[in-house]
């Protein structure tokens, strides 16, 4: 291992709760969150067994997929009002968003966004992130002082993120935080062993989470918690609790991660230190 790749075991564990995403339908998973009301309950619901930071898809009144500049404002303001949590919108949206529009959730100011680092298979579809798209994001957060998360679907996304940084200057708030999005279809596996090896390119300094999509969720976890990283759950990347039995609820996951991060001897962090590890900026 490199002195750049070397990294501190944190003292607690950031849980982000991904609640709805852009892909699932309402109709074959009635305990999406889709409404507002939905939303903030099941936000206040994961942060009151462990959450610390929420990633923010949401909906129309038909609960197909929405990037609405006035309802995403709606939504930072309702689960600032109603929750603690650090409140993260995604950029990424649906595959079928445009760029303006993805970009344009920024005017809704949330604490933080998410930024993905390339272009990507996603099962059937392509998830489209140019460079200039994304130096575009990266600049536009600085601007407004919104702290990205940026999101990994592949190894050489982490290469591209190096390059990012080391042409346009560290993001808002100036620490980097990376989220491992693994075993999308099209995407890096969702081991161990995959795991490791992207530590191995992350920039120094920089903190990470993981997500495994599907039936991979359960051993990234356990990954990520004995690598030092943080936890993102959710009915956006799983949708299945064990074997042959649906999750119930997001705060089903949260729970779990939570016993698990405990376990780890990394409790969950509360949204107070999570914005310190981040450098969110206080609201209000
Ligand atoms: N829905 C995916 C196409 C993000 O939120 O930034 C993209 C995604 C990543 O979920
Ligand atoms: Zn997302």
């Amino acid at each position: 291992m490199s002195a750049s790749t070397v990294h501190t075991t944190p003292v607690g564990t950031l849980i982000t709760v991904a609640p709805t995403g852009a892909e699932h339908a309402k109709a074959d998973v009635p305990n999406l969150p889709v409404t507002l009301d939905e939303l903030v309950r099941t936000a206040r619901d994961c942060e009151a067994v462990g959450a610390g930071m929420i990633h923010v898809h949401i909906r129309d009144a038909d609960t197909r997929p929405t990037l609405d500049l006035g309802l995403l404002k709606e939504t930072v303001a309702a689960l600032r009002a109603e929750t603690g949590l650090v409140v993260q919108l995604s950029t990424g949206g649906a595959v079928t968003d445009h760029e303006r529009d993805r970009l344009r959730v920024l005017d809704a100011m949330p604490d933080s966004a998410s930024c993905t680092m390339g272009t990507v298979n996603f099962g059937d579809d392509v998830f489209m992130n140019r460079w200039e798209f994304i130096v575009e994001l990266h600049e536009r957060m600085r601007e407004r002082g919104i702290v990205p998360e940026y999101e990994i679907f592949d190894l050489g996304q982490l290469a591209s993120l190096r390059r990012l940084l080391d042409r346009h200057g560290p993001p808002a708030g100036g620490h980097v935080h990376v989220d491992l999005v693994m075993g999308v279809p099209g995407g890096m596996p969702g081991d161990t062993e995959t795991l490791v090896a992207a530590l191995r390119l992350l920039p120094e300094g920089a903190s990470f989470s993981a997500t495994g999509v599907g039936r991979t969720a359960i051993p990234v976890m356990l990954a990520a918690l004995s690598a030092g990283g943080h936890l993102r759950v959710g009915m956006e990347d799983t949708l299945s609790y064990a074997r042959g039995e649906r999750v119930k609820d997001n705060a089903q996951l949260v729970a779990r991660a939570a016993g698990l991060a405990r376990i780890a001897q990394r409790p969950p962090l509360p949204a107070a230190d999570v914005r310190e590890l981040l450098g969110v900026r206080a609201t209000g």
